[in-house]
C-alpha cells in the first residue's frame, strides 16, 4: 500500500524544492524544505459516479472561498482546503486502474470531533458553517454540477425508501418492521422543505450538505472554526439542510451508532448554542428559513434513519459497516431522535426566536 501511495505522489506537484547544502568535500548534500504535511485521498466511486465533476466543482468552490479569505486578510492555506495540482495541470490523478486521488495541504494545529465535547464547540462550529454559506452567497450556482442528484429531496428519499422495503434485496425488511412504520407515519414531513424551495417561500443557496461535527476543523488554541472541510456535496440547496443535518448529529447526546437508545435523546443547549453561531454568520437568513429551523433538524434526522435503514435492507450497499447490524443501530439512533425532537420541538421554536433577538 506505502509503495503504491507514493507512486501516486509522484504526480502531484508538491513543491519540493532540493538545494545543494553545505560546504562538504566528501558527500553530495542537499536540503528539502518543506511547509506542509500533506492530505491524500481517494476518492469513493461508488458513491460519486462523476469524480471529474466532483472535482471541479471542489476546485472552483475552494478558488471562489479562497478569493474571499485573501481579501478578508486570512490565510488560503488553512481556511478552505488547498488543493495541489498534477504536474498535468489537473486538481486530481487517475490511476491505471481507473481511480481518483486528490490531494490537500493537511491543516495544522486543529482538529475535528466526533462528538461535541462542550456547547461553545458547537457555536465556533456553527459559525463556520454559517460563514462557509454566507461566503459562497455569490457564487454562481449553476456552475455546480449536481453530483449526487436529488442528494436531500426527501421526497425522493422517501421513495427509494419504499422500494427498498418492497424489493427487499436482503430478506431483512422482517427485521425492522417497527422503524419501517415509523417512517411511513411521517411520509407527509418528507415534503415540507422542497416544497418550500420550489414555490421559492424559501431561497435556493449554495450548500455543504454534509454538515457532521467533524467536517469542520477547530483550532485547537481558540476552539475557533478554521476550515469547513469535505466538500464534496457542496451543491445548490436549503440552508436547512446544513443548519438540520450540523444539528442531527451534534445535537445527540450519543454517537450515530449507540446501541444503547437510553442514552440517546435531543440536547437543548446544544441546539441553542449552535442556534445562535449559525444566525450569527448568516445575516442573510430569512423569516420563513429562521421558522423552519426546528422543524429541519427533525426532517434531516428523519432523512438519515431512513437512508440508513434502506441500506440495511439494501444489503449495506452504501455506507460503510463494522457489523451486519450497524446501519440497522445507526437508523434507530435517528428515530429516537426524531421522536424526542418532536416533543421539544415548542421549546426549540422559543430558543430559535431568542437567538433571533
Ligand atoms: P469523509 O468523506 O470520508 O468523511 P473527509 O474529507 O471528511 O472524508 O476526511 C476524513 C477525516 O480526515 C476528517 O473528518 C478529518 O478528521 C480529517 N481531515 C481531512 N482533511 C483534513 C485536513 N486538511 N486537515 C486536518 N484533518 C483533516
Ligand atoms: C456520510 O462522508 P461522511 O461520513 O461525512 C454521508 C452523509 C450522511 C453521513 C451519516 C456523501 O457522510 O450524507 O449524513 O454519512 N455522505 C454521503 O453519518 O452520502
Ligand atoms: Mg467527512
Amino acid at each position: 500500500m506505502a509503495e503504491q501511495i507514493t507512486d501516486i505522489l509522484k504526480h502531484f506537484n508538491l513543491g519540493l524544492a532540493p538545494q545543494p547544502f553545505g560546504n562538504g568535500h566528501i558527500n553530495d548534500t542537499y536540503i528539502v524544505p518543506v511547509k506542509n504535511s500533506f492530505v491524500l485521498q481517494k476518492i469513493n466511486k461508488n458513491v460519486f459516479r462523476d469524480p471529474v465533476a466532483v472535482m471541479e466543482n471542489v476546485k472552483a468552490v475552494t478558488d471562489h472561498l479562497r478569493g474571499k479569505i485573501v481579501a478578508a486578510g486570512g490565510d488560503p492555506t488553512r481556511e478552505t482546503l488547498f488543493f495541489i495540482d498534477t504536474y498535468d495541470g489537473a486538481p486530481y490523478y487517475k490511476s491505471d486502474d481507473d481511480e481518483y486521488y486528490r490531494v490537500y495541504i493537511y491543516v495544522d494545529g486543529v482538529k475535528s470531533f466526533d462528538a461535541a465535547e462542550s456547547p461553545i464547540q458547537l457555536y465556533h462550529a456553527a459559525k463556520a458553517f454559517g460563514k462557509f454559506q454566507d461566503m459562497l452567497a455569490d457564487f454562481p450556482a449553476a456552475r455546480l454540477h449536481e453530483v449526487i442528484p436529488s442528494f436531500h429531496d426527501t421526497v425522493k428519499r422517501f421513495g427509494d425508501f419504499e422500494r427498498s422495503v418492497a424489493a427487499n434485496p436482503s430478506g431483512r425488511a422482517g427485521n425492522a418492521a417497527p422503524e419501517i412504520a415509523f417512517v411511513t407515519e411521517r411520509k407527509s414531513d418528507c415534503g415540507t422543505v422542497v416544497d418550500a424551495l420550489r414555490s421559492g417561500e424559501i431561497p435556493m443557496r449554495v450548500t455543504h450538505n454534509d454538515t457532521k461535527l467533524n467536517n469542520v476543523l477547530l483550532d485547537d488554541e481558540t476552539g475557533e472554526g478554521v476550515c469547513v472541510i469535505d466538500l464534496d456535496t457542496v451543491m445548490p440547496g436549503s440552508l436547512l439542510y446544513d443548519f438540520g443535518d450540523a444539528l442531527r448529529f451534534a445535537g445527540s447526546t450519543g454517537a450515530e451508532d449507540e446501541p444503547d437508545l437510553s442514552r440517546i435523546s435531543f440536547d437543548l443547549t446544544n441546539f441553542e448554542f449552535f442556534t445562535r453561531g449559525f444566525i450569527e454568520a448568516l445575516p442573510s437568513i430569512t423569516e420563513r428559513e429562521c421558522e423552519l429551523l426546528p422543524f429541519s433538524v427533525k426532517l434531516m434526522t428523519l432523512e438519515c434513519g431512513m437512508r440508513f435503514l434502506a441500506d440495511y435492507i439494501d444489503g449495506d450497499v452504501y455506507f460503510k459497516t463494522a457489523y451486519p447490524e450497524h446501519n440497522l443501530i445507526r437508523a434507530r439512533t435517528q428515530f429516537k431522535l426524531v421522536s424526542d425532537i418532536e416533543e421539544k420541538m415548542d421549546v426549540m421554536t422559543d430558543i430559535v426566536r431568542n437567538c433571533r433577538g
